[in-house]
């Protein structure tokens, strides 16, 4: 197995500790420690089902046995993909418990990703449930090459029902070194398949637990989980994660659309919840449309994907409550408007970093500083962003600097207050509702099919989706229809976000006088092309 490790330089590490950012805490502990200091105060419930902390903290440490049962040891690797479920934390709590490490995959991954990520991470196991929005998890995971296949729910034959995962919690090792990987999680990325991000106990713990005080959690709070649970927003910003540090409580609303999780927030007394930009819309106009009445919510956080002026405006009228906008990113870096900033920087900017010692360049391209209030690359390091990734050399190389700050790819304008402006994006990634969508992946998925004898993507700006995907593709002879296109990338099993909102066929791709273009210049050019044409589409409109 290829060990996994998160490491900072001795002078980094030690100033993180004297300053008190990471303090030596670990999951297992962090649960345990709750579960013991207010057993019996309500820790999950999905509005129906309630498990107190002392229960959740006696269904992960037994679960976490079962695994050492069935044969699994400390360090092994168990991928976890489940929607939005109370199991999904006696899950990864048990996993965190017996000393092993989860790996998160999004419900909306399908085959190629899952198999990817099992692959990459070694997984022995992994953690499903049966169906999620009529899809077949537990099949997908019974297809995989992992030694075991437990399921919360409906389980096939051949699989392991999660509730028969059960042992004795006498058998679970000590705690880990906080210094050690926790968990991995998953890049958007804007080349091929993600990449796994091993985070320490340590470092995530400070930034859920700073999270958490910046958006004022406690015992009192009700965190509702709108997104899907997996997401590094939903965890830790301040997220479940945050929230059962604070020993608030997690309420796991199923779906994300108002008629379900308005009466939820009603029925649980939710004060905060997190969404994407295209969901925050969907809840505005249903709150337009009638009064939501949703009292007790006092932040609603906005974040994944740009949140523009004139839609951040309406959140407080309409849901009656404080925005809140949250720029972050699973390799690290979390950015938040402060309750008490002023309203306009509430509205017109992402936020500002969690700590006083994330580091932020913002760079021209030819690595200069760029002065406050002109656009350029963001590059970070601190105590919770990463220095690399797993066993990925060569994306390493990419995306980390000689002295170790992450390139993040977006581009940023930084105010004088400290408060930074998202601008886009560096290179080809497409964030369609705040899924990241590499083009690079795309193509490659396209160029498989047998019609196809090139094919480039590009975002295109949305006012629904924020950017959507377009595919310019060059048949081999007659252009294909573009449903065969969407039928071969289903059977492909790929993640339904991947396959492009828009396919159009083109002759020939344009070149240079020397007969070369860069693709980046091909994907300018064609993205230029469909911009031109809807501004012409618009002006040609009657008024
Ligand atoms: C969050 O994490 P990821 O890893 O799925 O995606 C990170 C990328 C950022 O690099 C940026 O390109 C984009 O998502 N992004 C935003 C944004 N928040 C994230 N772009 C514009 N405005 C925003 N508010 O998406 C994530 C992780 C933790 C907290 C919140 C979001």
């Amino acid at each position: 197995m290829t060990p996994l490790s998160q490491s900072w330089p001795d002078a980094f590490s030690a100033r993180y500790r004297d300053r008190g950012y990471w303090r030596g805490e670990t999951f297992p502990a962090m649960l345990r420690d709750r579960a013991a200091a207010y057993p019996d105060r309500i820790a999950i419930t999905d509005g129906g089902l309630r498990w107190s902390y002392a229960e959740l903290n006696d269904r992960a440490r037994r679960f976490g046995a079962g695994l050492l049962a069935l044969g699994l040891r400390p360090g092994d690797r168990v991928l976890v993909q489940m929607g939005n479920i109370p199991a999904f934390f006696p899950a990864v709590f048990g996993i965190f418990a017996a000393g092993m490490i989860p790996v998160y995959a999004l419900p909306a991954h399908r085959r190629t990703e899952v198999a990817h990520l099992a692959e990459t991470s070694e997984a022995a196991a992994i953690v499903t449930q049966g169906r999620i929005g009529g899809f077949d998890h537990a099949g997908l995971g019974l297809s995989l090459a992992v030694a075991h296949v437990i399921v919360a729910g409906d389980t096939p034959e051949g699989a392991i029902p999660m509730e028969t995962v059960a042992g004795d919690p006498a058998t679970l090792p000590a705690d880990p070194d906080p210094q050690s990987v926790a968990f991995l999680q998953i890049s958007g990325g804007s080349t091929g398949l993600p990449k796994l991000i091993p985070r320490t106990h340590d470092d995530y713990i400070y930034s859920l637990r700073e999270s958490a005080a910046i958006c004022g959690l406690d015992r009192e709070s009700v965190f509702m989980a709108t997104l899907p649970v997996a997401h590094n927003f939903t965890m830790s910003s301040p997220g479940t994660f945050g929230a059962l540090y604070a020993g608030a409580r997690v309420v796991l609303c199923p779906s994300p659309r108002p008629d379900v999780a308005f009466p939820l927030i009603r029925r649980e007394g939710v004060t905060i919840t997190g969404l994407v930009p295209p969901l925050a819309l969907l809840w505005l106009d249903a709150a337009e449309r009638e009064a939501p009445g949703l009292s007790s919510l006092r932040i609603v956080q906005v974040g994944g994907a740009k949140f523009l002026p004139e839609s951040a405006r309406r959140v407080e009228p309409l849901l009656g409550c404080r925005l809140q906008q949250v720029f972050g990113m699973a390799e690290g870096l979390v950015n938040y408007t402060r309750l008490d900033d002023p309203d306009v920087v509430v509205t017109g900017t992402q936020g500002r970093p969690i700590s006083q010692d994330d580091e932020i360049l913002i760079l021209d391209d030819a690595g200069n500083l760029v002065p406050d209030g002109m656009p350029g690359n963001l590059l970070t390091r601190g105590p919770y962003t990463i220095r690399a990734y797993h066993a990925a050399p060569s994306a390493n190389a990419r995306s980390f600097t000689e002295d170790g700050f992450y390139r993040t790819g977006d581009i940023v304008i930084r105010r004088p207050s400290g408060h930074l402006v998202v601008q886009g994006r560096a290179n080809d990634q497409i964030n369609r509702s705040g899924e990241k969508i590499s083009a690079e992946d795309v193509e490659d998925l396209l160029l498989g099919h047998p019609d196809v004898f090139d094919a480039v993507v590009v975002s295109i700006p949305d006012s629904r989706l924020g950017e959507r995907a377009c595919a310019f593709i060059r048949p081999k002879g007659a252009p294909p229809r573009p449903a065969d296109i969407r039928r071969y990338m289903r059977g492909r099993e790929v993640a339904a976000f991947k396959i492009p909102d828009e396919i159009r066929f083109v002759h020939e791709f344009a070149t240079t006088a020397v007969g070369k273009i860069s693709r980046r210049q091909l994907r300018d050019m064609l993205r230029d092309e469909v911009l031109a044409e809807e501004k012409r589409k618009r002006e040609a409109m009657p008024r």
